[in-house]
């Protein structure tokens, strides 16, 4: 019988394509050719798909420089591209708007795309329809993943703890700014300041900005709003940040060993070299008495079940001082280069990185298409 084939895609409209085709060249090596072929499909920022040279080396940070599919596409010889057919080396691109018509030649897609239309479930759903499966999450939990309000509805619907937080919808804002305006007065009253003020639907640290008085208000919320016309309005929560993996076996998802994220200055933490090149910032495992641990590992596990996630999922915790676990939030496509925290709690929980690929690819390779 023939290898299964899969598909890796990356790069896409997001300021995050770099990141994402540095990913994809680590899983492209870790992916065991013996067992499995690939095919790289990258997507380029103006939203072309091409098949790209299966050269995960050239997917790597050169002189402090990003990656990116433009290059890859171009530079490979005899061209590539689409419509998808392995065989087919002449130089098309998709027409920008397009998608491949050859996804029905894969046997599983590993999606590593970033924000809207990547890890958001849009494009979860077009594989669906396509009837191909597709590495972790589905529509749903995708969806549920990206959006910080209904996320911790869903988890304090499951009895997990949640900060508290306020939610200001387009519509209100428009509508009735003086009632919104009121709200947050009234949850400063109950809560004091700082406020952060979040998009309810981006990706990492994008739009937010933490106010610590009714001064910084305005421009914060027009920033969040800018990403996202939901925005949501959390207070501080005291304590340390504590994050677990979660990842799904042949008898269920399982949690690894939890990690610290230590406090870090912000011109520390986003300077290129950190974010991109350094080694996570975390300790694993996280200093935690057995009990804690034992805690944080079963709220994963439940997290990962509250949204219905499938393959994987980064479960973030802050622990406060009177010693309760709260979720932050669910992170269904983590970093996930050999050095990112989510690799790194598997490894020091006994599975390797090319492990992780393959189990990942396994699971979704056992699942069916259609409703579980
Ligand atoms: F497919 C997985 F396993 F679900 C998966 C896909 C993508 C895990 C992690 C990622 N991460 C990324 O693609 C990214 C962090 C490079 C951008 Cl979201």
């Amino acid at each position: 019988p023939r290898k299964p084939r899969v598909a890796v895609v990356f790069g896409g409209r997001s300021s995050e394509h770099g990141i994402s085709v540095v990913t994809a060249g680590a899983v492209l090596r870790a992916i065991d050719r013996t067992k499995y072929d690939v095919l790289p499909i990258g997507i380029t920022t103006d939203g072309r798909w091409a098949l790209t040279a299966d050269e995960p080396e050239r997917m790597a940070i050169a002189d402090r420089t990003m990656p990116n599919v433009s290059d890859l596409a171009d530079s490979v010889e005899g061209g590539v591209v689409l419509p998808l057919d392995p065989g087919n080396r002449e130089v098309v691109y998709s027409e920008p708007g397009s998608v491949p018509k050859a996804l029905g030649e894969v046997d599983v897609v590993f999606p590593m795309l970033h924000g809207p239309y990547g890890e958001d479930g849009t494009l979860q759903g077009l594989l669906e329809l396509s009837g191909v499966p597709y590495v972790g999450s589905g529509v749903l939990a995708s969806a549920v993943g990206q959006d910080k309000d209904y996320m911790k509805r869903v988890f304090s619907s499951f009895g997990l703890n949640v900060g508290p937080y306020l939610v200001i919808r387009p519509r209100e804002w428009r509508q009735d700014e003086e009632g919104a305006r009121r709200r947050i007065a009234d949850f400063v009253g109950e809560h004091g300041w700082p406020l952060f003020i979040k998009p309810a639907r981006a990706g990492s640290s994008i739009g937010i900005t933490k106010v610590d008085s009714f001064d910084g208000l305005d421009e914060a919320i027009a920033e969040a709003q800018h990403h996202d016309p939901k925005i949501i309005v959390e207070a501080l929560l005291r304590g340390r940040e504590i994050e677990c993996g979660v990842l799904e076996f042949d008898d269920g998802p399982r949690a690894s060993v939890p990690a610290e994220i230590p406090p870090v200055q912000a011109h520390d933490y986003y300077d290129f070299e950190a974010k991109y090149i350094d080694s996570a910032p975390g300790i694993v495992p996280a200093p935690l008495t057995p009990e804690e641990t034992a805690e944080i590992q079963r709220l994963a596990v439940e997290a990962f079940e509250a949204a219905s996630c499938e393959g994987l999922v980064r479960a973030d915790f802050f622990l406060t001082e009177d010693g309760r676990f709260v979720i932050n939030e669910i992170n269904t496509m983590p970093g996930f280069t050999p050095i990112s925290m989510y690799p790194q709690m598997w490894e020091k929980s006994g599975v390797s990185y090319p492990e992780l690929v393959d189990r990942l690819i396994q699971a979704a390779l056992h699942r069916s298409t259609g409703l579980r």
